[in-house]
């Protein structure tokens, strides 16, 4: 074979020249886990801090060992002379990839040296039920320091929770002789961390969390500053709309609807709007709270789109995210009925064809409901009957909100610019009403959602899971259990401590039940960096005051860059992250 194609067959399988690069990359560690200048797990001291949300008596009622051991008292890791052997300990990712947790797995496997064994769980809860491990070896695991994706290992959303599935748990870690599993996930997932420690608290098992998800919506005010995974998502996001916002005044002729992935929250919406500055970026905790219904939202849209024509600016960038249809008050009395009858019904709605089911759900939901159902386009109506993931999540990934938004704004512009009286709130003079009529609305729309979750880790995604890694596997060895794995203090050079999973739980309606759960973090409207959006969207909706933040940087000068929204909310005083000196993997 000739040079270049010599060349190009060895990088295949992961060696681009640039992940042979990244793996090379030195990560900052934080002191908790450096002794003698090399990386090492830490101990740990018991703080004064109790945790526990409103619901915490029931929950320590329910959790009664796991709670009553950690007393729901914080942790904190302190450099350590933690030395076990022989222990066998689980990893398994849950729920949708995020950038990192492959750091995550090689901060254990560094954590627990090699006289512990580490074993990789296949396809993540699923594999935990069959008993699909295998062991991941040094070279496995210098293979995929700072890569992107779950790829090594596989995930899943199975939710471990009927009487069938605790006993096939206590089987499998029987069998394989578990010391210890570690679950990386959101927040449903490290609430099913902790019903797997309860459950396995006799057999002396130690269940640890570790928090990932590109939504950024577990994450608990000062000791819970974000979720893995969300800045590296929200750079590739703020990249690709940067890239956009700079077209439309190149081409000045579209409007493009971008709906940003994020579930529920609003934090990925936010964040990029803040790093590129858009027209108009909607946040469904806004909307919530200002109980402003569809129609509102709508004429928000229009009257933005028509004040810029008006100046004579015929195209922009409109920001919506994921979840924003369960938060529009009349939309979220109707999906939480409907969430109810999927419930009640599931058995009999599996059996039904479409046209059926859409008949069955019809007949169960009350006169308000059904009017607004049927007033959807179809191709909504059917998506909300999509089935519900096994924790009872509504998959709004695939709800194509953007669409509903473009055909609601097309016809409401279609009559300001028909009638005057629908177009007399703008205030316009006679030179910006004459631009507004001859203004034609063009619309492409987008989705951002799955470019995002896999992409090689940020530097930030990279030292934060590598950390992550380290504090989960300690606590594994020092013999915790039940605890989520949190750095905090990520500008001082990080502060790494343990919180006890009941002291986060709380009781919410879920899946037509109440249930026992961590509670989803949403994007706060006194936040200040809600607050500071509110302030300055003004001025980005009347003029191209946008900005291109680039693609994301491993080296150089903005490679230490945090998510705007973290440090605002956190209350640095930069966007610089420090957590500990940098030190190499290989
Ligand atoms: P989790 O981190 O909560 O598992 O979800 C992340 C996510 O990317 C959501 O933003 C999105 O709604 C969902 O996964 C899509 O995944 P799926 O295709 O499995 O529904």
């Amino acid at each position: 074979m000739a040079n270049l194609q010599t060349l190009l067959t060895q990088m295949e399988e992961h060696h681009s020249l640039f992940e042979d690069e990244i793996r090379k990359l030195p990560v900052p560690v934080c002191k908790a886990f450096v002794k003698n200048g090399k990386i090492a797990p830490s101990s740990f001291k018991i703080t004064d801090h109790v945790l526990g949300t409103k619901d915490v008596q029931k929950v320590d009622e329910h959790f009664k060992k796991c709670a009553g051991n950690s007393g729901n008292k914080v942790l904190e890791a302190v450099q350590g002379e933690a030395d076990h052997s022989g222990l066998r300990i689980a990893v398994l990712f849950s729920g949708g990839p995020a950038a990192g947790g492959h750091n995550v797995i090689v901060g254990i496997k560094k954590a627990i040296g090699s006289k512990n064994t580490l074993l990789g769980t296949v396809a993540g809860p699923k594999g935990l039920l069959a008993g699909e491990f295998f062991e991941v070896t040094e070279d496995a695991a210098n293979g995929i320091i700072n890569t992107g994706g779950f790829d090594f290992l596989g995930s899943d959303r199975t939710k471990i929770k009927t009487d069938e599935q605790f006993a096939k748990v206590k089987k499998v870690v029987k069998e394989h002789k578990l010391d210890g599993i570690i679950v990386v996930g959101g927040d449903d997932s490290n609430t099913n961390a902790a019903v797997l420690a309860e459950l396995l608290y006799d057999d002396g098992v130690k269940v640890i969390g570790v928090p990932k998800t590109i939504d950024g919506d577990l994450q608990i005010g000062s000791i819970l500053p974000i979720s893995f995974g969300y800045d590296t998502a929200t750079k590739i996001y703020s990249e690709m709309v940067g890239n956009i916002l700079q077209d439309t005044p190149s081409s000045r002729k579209y409007w493009h609807f971008i709906k940003l992935m994020g579930r529920s929250a609003s934090h990925v919406a936010l964040e990029v709007a803040l790093q590129t500055k858009p027209a108009l970026a909607l946040i469904s905790e806004e909307i919530y709270e200002k109980k402003m219904s569809l129609d509102q939202i709508v004429s928000n849209i229009a009257n933005t789109i028509s004040l810029r024509a008006a100046s004579g600016i015929n195209h922009g960038v409109i920001l919506i995210p994921e979840g924003l249809i369960e938060f529009i008050p009349e939309m979220k009395d109707m999906i939480t009925e409907l969430n109810e009858v999927i419930a009640k019904y599931h058995e009999d709605l599996e059996e039904l064809q479409l046209p059926e089911k859409k008949d069955f759900v019809y007949k169960q939901f009350s006169a308000d409901s059904a009017k607004l159902m049927a007033s959807l386009p179809g191709e909504i109506e059917t998506m909300l009957l999509l089935e519900r993931d096994s924790h009872g999540n509504l998959p709004v990934s695939q709800i194509p909100t953007e669409n509903l938004m473009i055909q609601m704004v097309e016809d409401k512009l279609h009559m300001m610019q028909k009638h005057a009286d629908d177009r007399h709130h703008l205030g316009l003079d006679e030179a910006q009403e004459a631009k507004f009529l001859k203004f034609k609305l063009s619309t492409l729309n987008h989705f951002f959602g799955y470019e995002g979750r896999c992409g090689a880790p940020t530097l930030f995604d990279a030292a934060y899971c590598l950390n992550l890694g380290l504090l989960a596997g300690s606590l594994v060895l020092d013999g915790h259990t039940c605890y989520i794995a949190a750095i905090t203090e990520l500008d001082k050079g990080g502060k790494a401590l343990a919180l006890p999973l009941t002291g986060l739980l709380n009781i919410e309606r879920r899946h037509g039940a109440d249930e026992m759960v961590i509670e989803k973090a949403l994007v706060k409207i006194n936040s200040p960096a809600f607050q500071f959006y509110e302030e300055r969207r003004t001025i980005w909706a009347r003029s191209d005051h946008f900005s291109s933040p680039g693609p994301r940087q491993l080296w150089g000068p903005t490679a230490h860059q945090l998510p705007y929204t973290v440090a605002l909310n956190q209350g640095y005083g930069s966007l610089i992250f420090n957590l500990g000196d940098p030190h190499s993997l290989t």
